[in-house]
């Protein structure tokens, strides 16, 4: 007689409780959907802000000032938010994983997939968008366009989602208490635990950007007040190759129709305005600060600026992300934006761009180029 070996077959586990039902699963899933539709839409105003279309760039709106403030503030908080409603919401179907047979037909089959692709970029979203908070990229590629991407996947699959789950959604949607009372009392008990988790996560973070909740921002990566001048610095100077001996002799060049050179007494001479404006990073803190320095549109009239003129920002930093912007028109000519002198009263700390940096209304944070050294009129 042959030897047959038996291998030892778990039972497929059985699931019975009303946690892994689908009125939880619609339940948790409508509130992720809530946060990821606010995280998507609030993600896409982000993205065209730093980067528009060529024809777009005149027609950004610098109003409200705080508009990115509030953009990127929800963008982060409903990230944050996603996460622990996503595992709730994996927890809350993962016995789909044991159906059988696996694969039923071709349409279970994609469906299926699509599923795999929704919860794997999902996932890949938010540890990434979680990683740039805190300033960490340990992988090949780069963040911003990965981050943008994955997005269109994560939409594009969790609509194909909602409308193949579309008869499931609506018949538990309205579901009410008293029907599932029979059954016991653990949903309550869980969706109140997620919910918790949720506000939990949110109270110790939103106090980065919000200001009411400053003192209770445990978890937040920057603190609105630790930093010079009462106000955090995204890359130092040294950090950003811009020394002293750098700085000697330093001039603002203007280049346009009339070109022309200021030194820093110069510029402290020209007519100086005062603002409140936020710095909104695209990380998720942010912060209202009281500028002083000169118009940026009184320097492009004085070089003989066309009206609807761009303008390009250039900084003394070499190379990386932020020593070149590009500024369109609403924001050069709009009379809030200054190339700013001083920060509370004092002249600017080395770190926040000493001795100019751009201020500008409704613009990312990452737009605020500091250390100027030449604006150049593009048109
Ligand atoms: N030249 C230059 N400008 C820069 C940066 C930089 O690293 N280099 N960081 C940008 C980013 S990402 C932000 S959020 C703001 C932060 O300004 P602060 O460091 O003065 O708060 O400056 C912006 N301007
Ligand atoms: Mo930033």
């Amino acid at each position: 007689m042959r030897f047959r070996p038996v291998l030892p077959r778990l039972p497929d586990p059985v699931f019975r409780g009303r946690l892994h039902d689908a009125r939880t699963a619609t339940v948790v899933g409508r509130a992720l959907g809530a946060a990821v539709a606010v995280c998507f839409v609030t993600g896409v105003i982000s993205h065209y802000l730093q980067q528009p279309p060529g024809w777009a760039v005149n027609l950004l709106p610098s109003r409200p000032v705080w508009g990115y403030r509030l953009t990127q503030g929800l963008h982060v908080a409903s990230g944050l938010a996603a996460i622990p409603l996503v595992l709730a919401k994996l927890w809350t179907v993962y016995p789909r994983l044991f159906v059988r047979p696996v694969v039923r037909s071709v349409l279970h089959a994609l469906e299926r997939l699509s599923i795999a692709v929704l919860v794997g970029a999902v996932l890949l979203e938010l540890f990434t968008g979680l990683l740039d908070t805190v300033e960490w990229y340990p992988w090949p590629f780069p963040f911003r366009q990965v981050h943008w991407a994955l997005a269109w996947v994560v939409t594009g699959s969790l609509l194909l989602h909602i409308a193949v789950k579309a008869p499931v959604i609506a018949a538990n949607w309205w579901r009410t208490v008293a029907m599932d009372a029979l059954e016991g009392p653990d949903r309550r008990s869980f969706l109140a635990a997620v919910s918790a988790a949720v506000g939990a996560v949110t109270l110790a973070t939103v106090g980065q950007s919000f200001g009411p909740l400053e003192d209770v921002a445990l978890l937040a990566p920057r603190h609105p007040d630790h930093g010079p001048q009462g106000l955090p610095v995204r890359q130092t100077a040294a950090e950003a190759g811009v020394t002293r001996e750098r700085l000697s002799g330093w001039r603002l060049q203007v280049a346009g129709p009339n070109a022309y050179e200021l030194t820093l007494p110069q510029l402290r001479a020209m007519k100086q305005h005062s603002v409140v404006l936020p710095i909104a990073c695209v990380e998720g803190w942010s912060k209202n600060a009281h500028w002083t320095g000169v118009r940026v549109r009184d320097l492009l009239d004085r070089a003989g600026a066309p009206h609807g003129a761009r303008i390009r920002v250039v900084s003394l930093e070499r190379g990386g992300n932020y020593g070149v912007s590009v500024m369109g028109a609403s924001y050069a000519r709009d009379p809030l934006t200054l190339l700013a002198l001083a920060l509370g009263g004092e002249p600017l700390a080395p770190d926040h761009g000493a001795p100019a940096r751009i201020i500008a209304p409704d613009r990312p944070g990452v737009l605020q180029t500091k250390w100027v050294t030449r604006l150049e009129v593009l048109q």
